[in-house]
């Protein structure tokens, strides 16, 4: 009888591995292990009371991910910006999007120019000038497009100083999310 029993066991165990194993080779979860994208775009909406309007691009190029912006209706001088850890722009103040983003638990904010120790979501600072347009374009060695593709994008109402533990750089002016774009 226990024999009998643990033949019927281990046939089902087989069973169900093959189902297993079958599903994943064949079902929607191979689709998503496509190569990681190439590009990336974040549309920025504005919080409440704010104009901020633009967009945030991030390119895979031979020497890391290529980040460039292109902002209007932003005050004039400079201002933090991250990627934040939630992909929800839903809230008016956009604090939903969360803090900043840190898979690697730095649990040190940081200059994306100088320490190699920060959040990897720190990107520093953008400057506006007085027509309200802001660009930045900068390269980042360690930003892999497929880790922060899904999480948020914060434009901040002041400047990043770097100070701990978030960078003293206030309210949130605009909110986007990290979507997969199709590459050039
Ligand atoms: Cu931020
Ligand atoms: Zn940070």
């Amino acid at each position: 009888m226990h024999i009998r029993s643990f033949v019927l066991a281990a046939s089902t165990c087989a069973a169900v591995v093959i189902l297993a194993a079958t599903g994943s080779a064949q079902g929607p979860a191979s689709s998503m292990m496509m190569d990681a994208p190439g590009k990336a775009i974040a549309v920025l909406i504005p919080t409440k009371g704010s104009a901020v309007t633009g967009t945030i691009t991030f390119t895979k190029i031979e020497k890391g991910t290529r980040v460039q912006a292109d902002l209007s209706g932003v005050p004039v001088g400079k201002h933090g910006f991250h990627v934040h850890e939630y992909g929800d722009a839903s809230s008016p103040d956009g604090k939903a999007a969360g803090s900043h983003f840190d898979p690697k638990m730095a649990k040190k904010h940081g200059d994306p120019s100088k320490a190699d120790v920060r959040h990897l979501g720190d990107l520093g600072n953008i400057e506006a000038s007085a027509d309200g347009k802001a660009t930045y374009d900068s390269t980042y060695p360690d930003l892999p497009i497929d880790v922060i593709v899904g999480h948020g994008l914060v434009v901040h109402e002041k400047a990043d100083d770097f100070g701990q533990p978030v960078g003293n750089a206030g309210g949130r002016l605009a909110v986007g999310v990290i979507g997969v774009a199709k590459a050039n």
